[in-house]
């Protein structure tokens, strides 16, 4: 599907970049950055682990099988990757209450009492997607590994979150430099249940349809130093609203201790600050509060050049393209 009105007008002949116009365009949505996983990377802690190699394979089939209006398949995780999970979820849970900005708190809350989390088994992403479209309209997709910004950004337009279903390495429990379902289910899930969040993240991909590479690679490191590794203001307390944060104990400590540097955040610098995917942050932005960083995040975002306005429909979970003039 190409959006017709991002064609530009006969003088001009700019090539148009394909956009997913349908929620099932996202099917195609699927271009992996192949950085940090096991077979690739010798660093990885699951390198020399055949066993935990093979596992990654199976998962990642699942969902490059996947399409669009299936049921997530369900896994049955073994005893080591239930107790991985243990072991972080437990150790997460004992610093939320006074490192986590209040709106993850409150969902953490109801997943624990209502969305079936606890630390004794990893939640099935289909449930947890079913949790997800009652409180906020988001749903789940599996996702093989680290999606490429355009694709990720891509399909929070249609209130899609892509998420991997499988758990990092068992000797390596505090902090992974991939994305894995500690990540997504612990940091990401919480305030995707929230509806103002919810609503921030489908604009944030609106606004990334169909632009530039330069700013689809702005956008992705603002979304990085605030979705991912943000701070805020509560209360007078500094807390932590970013999900690389709240799924890994030794970053979140890390942040909130005085040993990186916190500066206020502004979304035109934060967007062109060089970042670190592999170690701890040196750097984190503090936002005056979670509402003003949603609100400076929009604004900027209403700024990006674009051919033309995109609406998505909830009723077909398609895109329109209302005319730019
Ligand atoms: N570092 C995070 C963790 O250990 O849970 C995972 C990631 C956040 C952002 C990219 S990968
Ligand atoms: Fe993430």
């Amino acid at each position: 599907a190409i959006c017709e009105a991002t064609v530009s007008g006969d003088t001009k002949k700019e090539s148009v970049a394909w956009v997913p116009m349908h929620i099932s365009d996202l099917d195609y949505c699927n271009h992996l950055i192949t950085k940090f996983e096991p077979e690739l990377d010798s660093d990885h802690p699951g390198y020399t682990d055949k066993e935990y190699r093979k596992r990654r394979e199976e998962i990642a089939n699942i969902a490059f099988e996947y399409r669009h209006g299936d049921p997530i398949p369900r896994i049955k995780y073994t005893e080591t990757e239930i107790q991985t999970w243990g072991t972080v979820y437990r150790k997460l849970v004992s610093l939320f209450n006074t490192h986590a900005c209040k709106e993850h708190i409150e969902v953490f809350r109801n997943l624990e009492k209502e969305g079936g989390f606890s630390s004794n088994s990893i939640p099935q992403l289909e449930d947890v997607s079913q949790f997800l479209k009652r409180k906020s309209g988001f749903q789940l997709r599996p996702v093989a590994g680290l999606l490429s910004a355009r694709d990720f950004l891509a399909s929070l337009a249609f209130r899609v979150f892509q998420c991997t279903q499988y758990i990092r390495h068992g000797s390596a429990p505090m902090h992974s430099p991939e994305p894995d379902c500690i990540h997504e289910l612990l940091g990401h899930v919480p305030l995707l249940a929230n509806p103002s969040f919810a609503q921030f993240s489908q604009e944030i991909g609106l606004a990334s349809l169909g632009t530039s590479d330069e700013d689809i690679e702005k956008f992705a490191t603002l979304y990085w130093f605030t979705v991912e590794f943000g701070l805020c203001r509560e209360d007078g307390q500094i807390k932590a609203y970013g999900a690389g944060l709240l799924s890994s104990f030794g970053e979140l400590m890390h942040a909130l201790s005085d040993k990186p540097e916190q500066r206020a955040f502004d979304p035109q610098t934060a967007a062109v600050q060089e970042y670190q995917d592999v170690e701890y942050q040196p750097i984190y932005y503090v936002a005056e509060s979670f509402d003003d960083m949603k609100e400076k995040v929009r604004r900027y975002a209403s700024k990006i050049r674009r051919r033309c306005e995109l609406r998505y429909d909830p009723y077909t979970q398609g895109i329109q393209c209302l005319d730019s003039k």
